[in-house]
């Protein structure tokens, strides 16, 4: 479904890429459950192949279902699922069912399950040579995807050599929605669904369709899980997005691309563009749109988007693109959590034998060994809390300069006002929209004990305030909402 299943109606969550279950459990408790953090996304759950220098991607070769992997065990991650669910904060997992590991080469999995990649033998779930597709099927000489433009190809031969599972099977079929159904059962809310492109569309609605309804214990009886799935859709290739929308939310890609590029001012881009950012840009209807400006593959350069993409490198930037997507009513909302990385196959921070290290937080509320932890940069975390008091409130009060000056309220709830100039600044008297009285921005601090540590912005009785954003300001945007009111 196209819902996700979020407590209070929250309007954004975050994806904790490569982090543990234990500090994902934490981190629900001591700040995504008291900043309004709607969910989580984790990295894949179940037994992984264990490549050498454990790159961050063999998290996407599947060895079997058991969910025991580098975040964790079985155990930790039922402890994780109820203490994040305990504190209104949902637990999205990342499910890599197109296929297991690569072709070639034997082994064991994180969890220590055999595997023998030539002979296709996965005792583990157990899968066996029937339960893959085979290159007859595929239609290539090497069984691997070469064309795009072949809809047959990418979904029934090998993305990038990994085996490819044979999902037209009842009993394939059987083992991912039981696999599914056990992450239910927990009380998991949905899905993000890796590569569903290279999936058919309809062996995927026989899995969804016998998926269970979500736990009880935490979620309305009836309640549907959330699905997301990948589908990277950039125009130009065999398969659209749209063939996939009545199943749930499509990962916009087109998004992610396109944010980037006009806060770099590409291609002549300008933020005074982005009135009528979403469907307006060719991008999918609102309701079916999963928003994010980096994810965890185009942020290294794998998946698409190429240079525009903006990732925590470009700090300024970035924030000021993050703040746009939290402020502005389009899509579901996906923030990235990174590590560092010096080169694009590293994995997340590990000791000597390979083990993840936890995120330690340190005096500002930041991380430190490595997380970059972008969901605590303040101003980032100040507008999840933005994009919820402004939910259920469209788009009012547009204005801008021509060119790389804007602002806009929600409703009456919020308002905000970014100046992407190089040089001059913004300086007018805008209506914003909200009722009159003095407002702390949260983009420069917060609300603490009645008074604000930033900057403050006071509305008068006609709506309309004085907005100052220098051209070189640190962070060039003002954001304030109805739960900032000094
Ligand atoms: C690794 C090695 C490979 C090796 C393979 C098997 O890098 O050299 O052949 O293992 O041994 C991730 C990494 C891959 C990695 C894989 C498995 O990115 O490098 O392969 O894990 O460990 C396409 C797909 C899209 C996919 C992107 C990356 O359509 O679904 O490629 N994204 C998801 C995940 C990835 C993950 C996988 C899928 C696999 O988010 O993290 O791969 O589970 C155009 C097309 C897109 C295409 C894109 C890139 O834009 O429109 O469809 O995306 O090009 O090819
Ligand atoms: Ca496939």
């Amino acid at each position: 479904q196209h819902a996700p299943n979020t407590a209070d109606n929250k309007q954004a969550i975050v994806h904790l890429f490569e982090w543990r279950w234990a500090d994902i459990a934490a981190e629900c408790e001591r700040f995504l459950g008291p900043y309004g953090f709607g969910g989580v996304q984790v990295s894949p759950p179940n037994e992984n192949r264990v490549v050498s220098n454990r790159p961050w991607w063999e998290r996407y070769q599947p060895i079997s279902y058991h969910l025991n992997t580098r975040s964790g065990n079985d155990e930790d991650f039922k402890d994780m699922v109820h203490r994040c669910n305990q504190q209104g904060v949902r637990i999205y997992a990342d499910v890599v069912i197109n296929h297991m590991c690569g072709a070639g080469g034997s082994g064991h999995g994180t969890a220590g399950s055999h595997f023998n990649a030539d002979s296709l033998d996965f005792p583990g779930v157990p899968f066996g040579p029937n339960d893959f597709n085979d290159c007859g099927t595929c239609g290539t000489s090497d069984c691997n995807i070469h064309n795009y433009g072949d809809a047959n190809q990418v979904r029934n031969c090998r993305l990038v050599a990994l085996l490819d599972l044979k999902l037209s099977s009842d009993y394939v079929r059987g083992k991912i929605a039981d696999y599914l159904n056990y992450m239910i059962s927990i009380g998991v809310a949905g899905f993000r669904v890796d590569a569903a492109k290279h999936m058919w569309p309809g062996d995927m609605a026989a899995i969804f369709g016998r998926l269970s309804d979500l736990n009880t214990a935490y979620f309305p009886s009836g309640s549907r899980p959330f699905i997301a799935m990948e589908v990277i859709d950039l125009g130009g290739e065999a398969i659209s997005a749209s063939e996939y929308t009545h199943m749930g939310r499509i990962t916009e890609f087109k998004y992610s691309a396109q944010i980037g590029s006009v806060f770099r001012k590409q291609n002549g881009q300008k933020l005074s563009h982005l009135g009528n950012f979403g469907e307006g840009w060719g991008m999918l209807s609102d309701n079916n749109a999963m928003v994010f400006v980096d994810n965890h593959d185009n942020q290294r350069g794998h998946g698409a988007g190429g240079s525009s993409i903006l990732t925590f490198r470009d700090s300024r930037l970035y924030k000021m693109a993050n703040a746009f997507m939290l402020a502005f009513p389009y899509g579901f909302v996906r923030m990235m959590s990174s590590f560092y990385f010096d080169n694009t196959d590293q994995g997340p921070p590990a000791d000597g034998s390979g083990n993840i290290m936890g995120v330690s937080i340190n005096n500002m509320g930041t991380c430190d060994n490595g997380w970059m932890c972008e969901h605590r940069w303040r101003q980032n975390r100040n507008m999840v809390r933005f994009r919820n008091v402004a939910a259920g409130h469209g788009m009012f009060n547009w204005w801008d300069n021509g060119n790389n000056q804007i602002a806009f309220s929600r409703g009456d709830r919020a308002f905000i006002a970014i100046n992407n100039e190089d040089w001059s600044a913004l300086d007018a008297t805008l209506q914003t929209g909200l009722s009159s009285g003095d407002y702390c921005d949260v983009i420069s601090g917060d609300l603490s004990n009645g008074g604000c540590t930033g900057k403050t912005i006071t509305v008068g009785g006609d709506g309309r305030a004085h907005i100052y954003i220098a051209g070189d300001d640190e962070d060039p945007m003002i954001a304030i909402h109805a739960d900032s009111k000094v």
